[in-house]
């Protein structure tokens, strides 16, 4: 058995009941034999064994109160998996869905993702089951005033910087930074995706979706192509899925089809963003509001349908898991050309390997969605200087980034004969840097 079997098969033993997880590491340390096959030290410094275990994890209760009087209590998780080459940086899940194996499937992902950005961040990731839908401002303060009242002793502008993910946008972030000052006096750059009057960074809301773009758009230049004229289907309608919607339009694309977790729209003419916005920002409704409003809009119950659609660009923006086989067999029959993950995890492994196979160049998630935690590592160096940047300053080096990004996966998978195989180079680059660190710094 190979060093990477050996690693999996015991990783599988120890974590029971951790599909997810197991998933992100099947995907992440099949790819990376061709480096640990030419490193035979990093066996013998246990590097990869190192590498898939969590530096620390932390579990705890969070307590609050609802509107009607009621006690409630969520599971609360932080997951710092690895320091080597920056502080533990990564978002908070907020969903009901949110688990053990879930947080460390982002966790593991984060680190990757981190270390191809080029910016110095380490890997971690948390979140609670809690469901904020439905709720009222005050039951979300109170529960993001709960989880920060454990969290706060854990984390550090220098040591673990949160940020947002599913469910945690611009008013969570703004109640879990005031309850964090009001505990330690400290008015620091401990969260990313603050609002712009208490140190937030421009782009930042947009950095995901536009990164994503970005880099789709410098593969399409790499083959003569662009976005003018194309046809996109964007999952989800949440913070990923409206910029990316919005920069694939502003490139002259046409998005016809998005989603909520009840169902998508479809809508030929291309998608009113405004009314998306409308729909999903001001008034946090559901997306099947859209085809009440808009003339000629069809909305249809279930997300899996989007699918079918026929497009030339698929950009998975929603959640883990989204696109199985039968979908992926799907776009592939419809002439689906590029495929970039705005979520994390989006496809599963069967998907990959259909897509794979048919040519589609497939930008999987660590390198498309590294736009959102790039753009909170140039707001954790502004809050650091004391500076703020324009949107053009900002939005010039995001772009920068993802671009350098998309260079550095491709030139990877050369590297080691898998040209056009963007899973392998992506691993393989991000990897490389966090394996240096964790050398360098001895059996720690
Ligand atoms: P939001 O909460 O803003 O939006 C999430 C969207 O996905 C909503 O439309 C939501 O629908 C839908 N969704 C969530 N869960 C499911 C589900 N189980 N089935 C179907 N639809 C679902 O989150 P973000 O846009 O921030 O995050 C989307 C994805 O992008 C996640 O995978 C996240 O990890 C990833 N990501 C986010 C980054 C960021 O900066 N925010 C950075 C990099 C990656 P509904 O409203 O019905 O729940
Ligand atoms: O998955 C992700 O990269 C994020 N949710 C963003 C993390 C961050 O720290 O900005």
């Amino acid at each position: 058995m190979s060093y990477v079997e050996q690693v999996l098969k015991n990783l599988k033993k120890t974590n029971p009941n951790q599909p997810e997880f197991h998933q992100a590491a099947t995907e992440i340390l099949t790819t990376l034999a061709p480096v640990v096959d030419a490193h035979p030290e990093y066996q013998k410094a246990a590097l990869l064994e190192r590498f898939v275990e969590p530096e620390r994890v932390i579990m705890f209760r969070v307590p609050w109160v609802d509107d009607k009087g009621k006690v409630h209590v969520n599971k609360g998780y932080r997951v710092q998996f690895n320091s080597a080459i920056g502080p533990y940086k990564g978002g908070l899940r907020f969903h009901p869905s949110v688990n053990l194996s879930i947080i460390k499937f982002l966790g593991l992902e984060q680190i990757l993702k981190n270390s191809l950005t080029g910016l110095p961040i380490g890997g971690g990731k948390g979140g609670s089951d809690f469901d904020p839908k439905g709720k009222s401002d005050r039951e979300i303060m109170s529960f993001c005033q709960s989880f920060m009242t454990e969290l706060y002793r854990h984390i550090g502008a220098d040591t673990d910087v949160p940020a947002g993910d599913i469910g945690v946008g611009g008013r969570e972030i703004g109640y879990l930074f005031g309850q964090y000052k009001r505990i330690c006096d400290e008015h620091v750059g401990v969260l990313t995706g603050r609002g712009l009057s208490y140190g937030g960074s421009l782009v930042r809301t947009e950095a995901t979706g536009y990164g994503l773009v970005y880099i789709t758009e410098e593969a399409m230049k790499m083959r003569g192509d662009s976005f003018k004229g194309k046809t996109v289907v964007i999952s989800g309608s949440g913070n990923v899925a409206i910029y990316a919607c919005q920069k694939a339009q502003q490139l002259g694309a046409k998005v016809v089809a998005m989603y909520d977790s009840n169902g998508y729209i479809y809508d030929k003419n291309g998608v009113n963003l405004d009314v998306v916005k409308d729909i999903k920002e001001v008034k946090r409704g559901r997306i099947k509001e859209y085809a009440e409003r808009v003339s000629g809009a069809e909305y249809h119950e279930g997300c899996s349908g989007i699918w079918n659609i026929p497009c030339d660009v698929a950009l998975p923006c929603a959640t883990q898991n989204e696109i199985n086989k039968a979908s992926a067999e799907a776009l592939v029959k419809n002439g689906v050309k590029y495929v970039a993950e705005g979520a994390n995890m989006p496809s599963d492994l069967e998907a990959i390997d259909t897509f794979r196979k048919a040519g589609v160049v497939f930008l999987p998630a660590k390198a498309a969605n590294a736009g959102g935690v790039a753009t909170s590592a140039l707001e954790m160096a502004q809050s650091s200087g004391r500076l703020f940047w324009s949107f053009e300053e900002v939005d010039a080096k995001l772009k920068n980034i993802m671009v350098n990004i998309y260079h550095n996966i491709d030139n990877a998978a050369k590297k080691y004969g898998y040209e056009g195989n963007y899973v392998m180079g992506a691993n393989i680059a991000g990897f490389v840097k966090v394996a240096d660190a964790m050398m360098a710094h001895g059996i720690v």
